[in-house]
């Protein structure tokens, strides 16, 4: 197949392309490298130095004999969008190209604006460039189990049959989301699922859960292959901020009791899960929904299984919660689907942890400590940027 992996740049879009291209599919990125912006911005890096792309495309071609091309486009850029997807002429689009950090959403009215300004428009513009170009195109999209929140109910996948006064109906699933970030990936699905009802597209929307882990078999053939390891309270994730947290014998950062329940899902299973996505097709005319996650677990229980995995004595720190959203709750999902194409999950284990260790000892002295500590609530409309404490005057740094 001919894959374009728009957000090829990021986290997980860099490894997906390599996983692609190892299977033999002719891969093209396009990312406007906004990521690295955000970084700048915030003042803090990757705990895992990275490359430019170019570089990384030049490495991987040595290895394995397969080009990566390149484009730079922004998708908020129609002609541009237009442009890419006339010339690589994929069969298959996968979208990670979007901003995702929840906590970056509600910084200020800025933030939200740019968030769901690049993310909905992104993927409008996308979909029409489909639609105009080339309808049989499959659409990938990476959405969020963050979309659904925790509702009193079990969680389906994307659709639920609802029976009202006696009459019955398929319809998608009740959305109520915590952030302006992960309203933004809503309000794609219900444009995604028009796309397709009122033009034939085909698509797959990703429900994802949260990420974690940093290596797959391809990263770690070179160490120009690596892809991100966030460890900020902005962009970094819970189980790879807690990893972090112990390797430095700073406190693990539980937000309120800990008692919330997420779905956690292994890096390695992600490219996978995208790859069966991408080689079982939609049909035309088809929005499906995948919930992408392979196990379900506290917050208090990630803490707990990183405390006792880590060989020293770890320290919890329950900070005041400085997001909105429900403790103690009720968390059932159903995900099957992927399962049903052939995934094989990893569930959560020590040894996968024992290996995060080593590779934050290595990049340790890479950590801003400052920024490990959250700074934007939920409850302010307005949560001034900090410059890193390595630039505030006066400072200096041994
Ligand atoms: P990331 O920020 O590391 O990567 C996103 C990439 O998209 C970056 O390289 C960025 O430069 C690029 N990008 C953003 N806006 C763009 C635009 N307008 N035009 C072109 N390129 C643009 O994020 P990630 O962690 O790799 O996540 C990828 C996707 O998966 C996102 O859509 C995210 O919402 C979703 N997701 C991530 C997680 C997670 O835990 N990381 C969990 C669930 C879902
Ligand atoms: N949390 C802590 N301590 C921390 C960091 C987070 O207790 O130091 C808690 C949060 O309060 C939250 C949970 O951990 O309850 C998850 O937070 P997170 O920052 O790991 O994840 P989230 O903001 O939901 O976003 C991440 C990705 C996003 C993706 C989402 C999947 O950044 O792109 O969409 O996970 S999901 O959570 O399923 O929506």
């Amino acid at each position: 197949m001919r894959v374009l992996v728009l957000g090829g740049d990021g986290y997980l879009g860099w490894p997906t392309s390599l996983h692609l291209s190892d299977l033999g599919h002719d891969v093209a990125i396009g990312d406007n490298f906004v990521r690295r912006q955000y970084d700048h911005e915030l003042g803090v890096e990757s705990l895992v130095p990275i490359e430019t792309l170019r570089t990384r495309a030049q490495v991987w071609q040595e290895y394995s004999g397969q080009a990566i091309e390149v484009f730079v486009v922004d998708l908020t850029q129609a002609d541009a969008t237009y442009t890419m997807i006339r010339q690589f002429q994929p069969d298959t689009i996968i979208h990670f190209a979007e901003q995702r950090a929840a906590p970056y959403s509600m910084i200020d009215r800025q933030h939200a604006v740019y968030t769901q300004f690049n993310n909905v428009v992104g993927t409008l513009n996308l979909l029409y460039a489909i639609q105009e170009i080339d309808p049989s195109i499959h659409l990938v999209k990476l959405g969020t189990m963050g979309e659904y929140g925790t509702p009193n109910i079990d969680i389906e996948e994307g659709w639920l049959e609802v029976t009202h006064k006696g009459r019955s109906e398929r319809v998608l699933y009740p959305k109520r989301p915590g952030s302006y970030y992960h309203l933004s990936k809503v309000h794609d699905s219900h444009n995604i699922e028009f796309a397709c009802r009122a033009w034939g597209l085909r698509a797959t929307d990703l429900n994802q859960g949260i990420v974690y882990g940093q290596q797959t078999p391809q990263t770690v053939l070179d160490t120009r292959l690596a892809t991100r390891f966030d460890y900020d309270a902005v962009f970094g994730t819970v189980l790879n901020r807690f990893v972090i947290q112990a390797v430095l014998r700073e406190p693990l950062t539980i937000y309120g009791s800990g008692s919330q329940t997420r779905g956690i899902i292994d890096i390695r299973d992600t490219v996978e899960c995208v790859r069966l996505s991408a080689e079982n097709p939609a049909d035309p005319g088809e929005y499906r929904v995948f919930n992408q996650m392979t196990e379900a677990m506290t917050v208090a229980d990630l803490a707990k299984v990183v405390a006792t995995t880590c060989p020293v004595d770890v320290d919890i720190e329950f900070i005041d919660n400085p997001r909105i959203e429900t403790e103690g709750h009720y968390y059932n999902v159903v995900h099957r689907r992927l399962v049903e194409l052939g995934l094989q999950p990893h569930e959560l284990s020590q040894t996968l942890i024992e290996s995060m260790f080593l590779i934050v000892e290595r990049h340790q002295d890479r950590v801003d400590r400052a920024a490990l500590r959250p700074f934007v609530n939920w409850r302010r409309a307005s949560n001034p940027v900090q410059p890193p404490s390595s630039l505030l005057l006066g400072t200096s740094q041994a």
